[in-house]
């Protein structure tokens, strides 16, 4: 659980296969009493999100090596690497790209590191994508497509979010996380927390939200009893909340996301919450210490409130 898979050098790679795609989450360093619980709970959506996107005369395949079942696959050789990237998992995911390169697929570099430090990422790349993929990745395979990879694709967050398609969850391996439904209704935070990488100089990521609709067309379609919202704070917009609420309540499953704790502000929305399917949140309280939290630019309501706020949202 602490070492990445072995790449062996000296493995033989066969021909490309034209028109393949494999994603790849890459390895990262392994708690057993904590972060590889965590990772089998539910699916990142970096990958499945913009995997939507691929055209139906590519094969996409998925391969999480943090799920423990071996180093990525490479028979057939894909013609195509896409991979995340992030700080935590950077330097194996720069040993996959060169595995892979050096056997002649293409590598693309995506995610919160590739945004963050595209420079240092470059060198490890045939292309980067810079941004959001879901927008990119159709424009980089018909750029492999016809042979004209430019090094650097890069796309921002202010489209309507509304026109993005669903995540590509059918290529997850449904038997390996405790449920599939990852879902993420909103981009970005009304707030701005000094430690939060929303605060990062340069990020651009405006407040976007997905009509309640689609967030439960999409959990109905999944078909598992139990969603996990990976919203930065599904909170932010509490009107929207309350919508969303309504939209979820009628699917009869349970659900759990991470939000601020004033959402407790407004004890009729906790309810709404609950009689919608809510089972848990996930708050950063951060620190006991109103100081330190002024000090962190967290806008948070006193911690002597704290307790009062969690006994009403148990
Ligand atoms: C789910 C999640 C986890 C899960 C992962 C589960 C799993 N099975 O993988 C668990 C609980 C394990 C986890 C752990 C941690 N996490 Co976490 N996690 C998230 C969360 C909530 C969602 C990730 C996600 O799906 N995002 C949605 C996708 C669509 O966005 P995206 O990844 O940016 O991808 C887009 C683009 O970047 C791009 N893209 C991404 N990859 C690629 C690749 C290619 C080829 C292309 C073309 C495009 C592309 O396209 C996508 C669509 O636009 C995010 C917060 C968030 N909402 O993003 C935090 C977040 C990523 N985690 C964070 C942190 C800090 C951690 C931990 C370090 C916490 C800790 N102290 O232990 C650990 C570290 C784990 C590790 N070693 O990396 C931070 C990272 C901050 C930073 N600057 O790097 C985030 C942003 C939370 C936050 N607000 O601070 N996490
Ligand atoms: S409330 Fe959470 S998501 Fe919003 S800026 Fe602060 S830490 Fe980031």
């Amino acid at each position: 659980m602490t070492r990445p898979p072995l790449l062996d050098p000296a493995t033989w790679a066969g021909p490309l296969k034209p028109r393949y795609a494999l994603l790849i989450n890459p390895f990262y360093p392994k708690d057993p009493n904590a972060s590889f619980g965590k990772h089998m709970l539910t699916p990142t959506l970096a990958l499945t999100s913009f995997a939507a996107t691929t055209p139906e005369d590519w094969d996409v395949r998925y391969w999480d090596e943090n799920l423990l079942d071996g180093r990525p696959p490479f028979r057939p050789m894909p013609e195509l690497v896409g991979i995340t990237v992030h700080l935590t998992f950077a330097r194996r995911a720069f040993e996959l790209a060169h595995w892979y390169r050096s056997r002649g697929s293409k590598v693309i570099l995506g995610g919160l590191h590739v945004l963050s430090c595209p420079e240092e990422c470059a060198p490890h790349a045939d292309a980067l994508a810079v941004g959001d993929g879901v927008q990119l990745w159709p424009r980089i395979l018909a750029d492999v497509e016809s042979c004209r990879l430019k090094s650097k694709y890069v796309a921002t967050y202010e489209n309507n979010y509304r026109e993005d398609p669903a995540p590509r969850r059918s290529i997850l391996p449904r038997q390996s996380f405790l449920t599939t439904t990852s879902l993420i209704a909103t981009r970005g935070c009304h707030n701005r927390c000094g430690f939060c990488y929303l605060a990062t100089d340069g990020l651009r990521m405006p407040y976007r939200m997905r009509d309640p609709s689609q967030i439960a067309e999409e959990f109905e379609a999944d078909d598992q009893p139990y969603g996990v919202f990976i919203d930065n704070n599904l909170g932010s917009n509490r009107e929207y909340l309350g919508k969303l609420c309504h939209a979820l309540r009628p699917l009869n499953k349970i659900w759990s996301a991470a939000v601020s704790i004033d959402v407790t502000d407004d004890p009729g929305l906790i309810r709404t919450m609950a009689l919608a399917g809510c089972t848990g949140v996930f708050v950063g309280f951060e620190s006991l210490t109103d100081e330190n939290l002024t000090d962190a630019r967290k806008n948070t309501p006193k911690t002597a409130d704290y307790a009062r706020r969690v006994r009403m949202l148990h």
